[in-house]
């Protein structure tokens, strides 16, 4: 069985993670209402896949035989002030969320709870990825000229995004 301490800390994180969805949405709204539907398409299918990293530590917090506990979630931060600043917002989300990963990963280690440690792994790798992702849009746009990037670079970047795969 999970100990209180992890118990609490994967329900924290599943919850971190349902407000990464939120914060996902809620740019995604933003740069579609902008007019960059290719950038509002990336966002929104990554908000899709913070909702399955949600679901996946729901998952393995029952199949542990651990409470579940599901409650509000934090609004989302306010719009980014331009698409450099939005990358910029995502980029350390991305970190934050990564830390907070590791933290977990450090408790399971301290508990010897190799499950969870194992399970953790996948958003070891993940985090990885993800960082990995944002650090690309980032210096997507610093090529296309940062917060002085000029239109038809943003729309390139924009015709660009919408095809970029994401992954789980
Ligand atoms: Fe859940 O991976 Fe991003 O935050």
């Amino acid at each position: 069985r999970l100990s209180k301490t992890l118990a609490k800390a994967l329900n924290d994180q599943m919850t971190k993670e349902a407000h990464a969805a939120q914060i996902y949405l809620s740019y995604a709204a933003w740069a579609d209402d902008q007019g960059y539907a290719g950038v509002a398409n990336f966002l929104f299918r990554h908000a899709h896949e913070e909702r399955n990293h949600m679901m996946k530590f729901l998952e393995y917090i029952l199949e542990r035989g651990a409470k579940v506990i599901v409650t509000a979630i934090p609004a989302p931060p306010s719009d980014p002030s331009s698409i450099n600043n939005c990358f910029e917002k995502v980029f350390q989300h991305e970190v934050d969320n990564t830390n907070a990963v590791y933290n977990i990963v450090n408790l399971a280690h301290e508990e010897r709870d190799w499950a969870t440690f194992n399970f953790m792994q996948w958003f070891v790798k993940e985090q990885l990825e993800e960082e990995t992702l944002a650090q690309t849009l980032m210096d997507k746009i610093k090529i296309a000229g940062g917060e002085n990037a000029k239109s038809d670079a943003l729309y390139a970047l924009d015709k660009d995004l919408e095809k970029t795969p994401d992954d789980a």
